[in-house]
């Protein structure tokens, strides 16, 4: 096991990493911006190191200034998080040249789902179930993109593949409309990822959001841990997820999730990993692998009793996963509610001083949060100030403690997504389960303010 990790990131998840590795007995050490010197991470670090102002491009997205400073620590790996430097396959190029371990897939994995035509294409080998598309990027001839699009049948998406996230998207209904679609998605691809390539895949129109938890090490083992329904989302801004998914039958998800874990051990993967599919009509489509810790990660966690940072520690220390798939049974149902700094309503940035935060407990609750009261929310990053996990026997037992907790949450000083959630929780049709993509952004124009 490593004596000392870096920690290059920052907020709720600078803490979550701190704390496997304290309990590995692990040292850590932190790097923060000048916005983050007050910061608890930074404050109860083993080692902290300000590496530049509050900028991110200077701080947190420096690759020399994070290698330079494992170097002066003497720190022997480096965790990226999640967003930041966490699926740049040159940063953990880097970072392994320079004689330090990413904690994370190979840049090699790392580049080919970042590319999301090449991490279609692998799918297809391994037999993940892909949307239905073009056989990879469209060619240039507008008769054979005029073709395909029929083969397909209309309406269509046009991807970039270097996008992801919801980046570098266009819908074409007909096909007067497509070619010049296309153009256009070329264009700004090449501008906004220096790569002009573009696929396309049938449409889905009300799909939902459902991804796999997998984590795999370097011995040909890889698992899969359940999954996750993170369909509540505004703008491609998950809300809140749960585990498991409800009114899905189990076997599907059963056969999807093996088909993960056999992905992972043919492609050599390392690590933990999402793949996020699109689920409509009782079928299940791929559409993106995320090679990174997610910000929902602590549903699967709750549900499984698995924690996936210290297996992402351990796997690239070149440990054995600890369990086979046979070992892990899934248990009760979990939800987690992200607490934004923001206008519930209107969704505009709310930072500034909390005067005063009080976090909910008792059975069955977790918060994964960096703040505390007189913290002081910085504006040059995401709004994201913490998280509120429940876990309960059932998803009834769930959604009840979930109500309790946001109850007893107090955050004062700045505005808070908090009463948002509050209406969601008793919302029929979310109470009911398996709303989809769509139905926040119909929520919020049937209750304006
Ligand atoms: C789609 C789709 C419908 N059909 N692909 C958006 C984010 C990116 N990961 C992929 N996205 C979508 N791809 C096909 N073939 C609809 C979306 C989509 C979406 C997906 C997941 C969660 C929220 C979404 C919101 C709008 C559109």
């Amino acid at each position: 096991m490593f004596k000392k990790i870096l920690i290059a990131n920052r907020g709720e998840i600078a803490l979550r990493i701190q704390r496997a590795c304290r309990e590995l007995g692990v040292k850590s050490v932190v790097v923060y911006s000048e916005a983050d010197r007050d910061a608890k991470y930074v404050k109860l670090a083993d080692e902290a190191v300000c590496i530049g102002p509050a900028a991110s491009a200077q701080s947190y997205l420096s690759m020399p200034a994070i290698i330079a400073t494992a170097e002066v620590t003497d720190a022997e790996a480096i965790h990226p998080g999640y967003g930041f430097l966490s699926e740049n396959a040159d940063f953990a190029e880097r970072v392994e040249r320079s004689g330090f371990t990413f904690i994370g897939p190979t840049p090699e994995s790392i580049r080919m789902m970042g590319d999301k035509v090449s991490a279609k294409q692998a799918m297809i080998r391994a037999g993940v179930p892909c949307v239905p598309g073009s056989e990879g990027a469209l060619p240039e001839d507008p008769k054979e993109i005029i073709k395909i699009a029929r083969s397909i049948g209309y309406p269509v998406i046009i991807k970039a593949a270097g996008g992801g996230g919801g980046r570098g998207m266009r819908v074409v209904h007909t096909e007067a409309a497509l070619v010049n679609a296309v153009q256009m998605t070329r264009t700004e691809a090449g501008a906004a990822f220096g790569n002009p390539q573009v696929y396309m895949e049938k449409f889905l129109e009300n799909p939902r959001h459902i991804e796999i938890q997998v984590l795999a090490d370097e011995h040909k083992s890889a698992v899969w841990l359940g999954e996750r329904d993170c369909s509540m989302q505004r703008r491609h801004q998950k809300i809140l997820e749960e585990a498991p998914a409800p009114g899905i039958p189990r076997r599907i998800i059963e056969k999807i999730g093996d088909r993960c874990a056999a992905a992972c051990r043919r492609m050599n993967y390392r690590g933990a990993g999402t793949f996020e599919f699109l689920y409509e009509n009782g079928e299940f489509y791929f559409i993106e692998m995320n090679t990174r810790v997610q910000v929902e990660h602590p549903v699967t966690e709750l549900v499984t009793g698995i924690d996936i940072v210290q297996m992402q520690i351990k796997v690239a220390a070149g440990e054995k996963l600890p369990f086979t798939q046979r070992n892990i049974t899934m248990r009760g149902h979990a939800i987690e509610c992200r607490i934004n700094a923001e206008d519930p309503f209107k969704f505009t940035p709310s930072p500034g001083r909390i005067t005063m935060w009080h976090a909910p407990g008792g059975p069955g609750v977790r918060v994964d949060s960096h703040v505390y009261t007189n913290y002081v929310v910085p504006p040059h990053y995401d709004s994201m100030i913490g998280k509120i996990i429940v876990h309960g026997d059932t998803r009834e037992q769930a959604l009840a403690r979930m109500r309790i907790a946001l109850s007893e949450t107090v955050v004062e000083g700045i505005l808070t997504n908090i009463p948002l959630h509050r209406e969601l929780m008793v919302d029929a049709k979310f109470v009911e389960g398996g709303t989809n993509i769509h139905y926040l952004e119909g929520w919020m124009s049937q209750h304006k303010r």
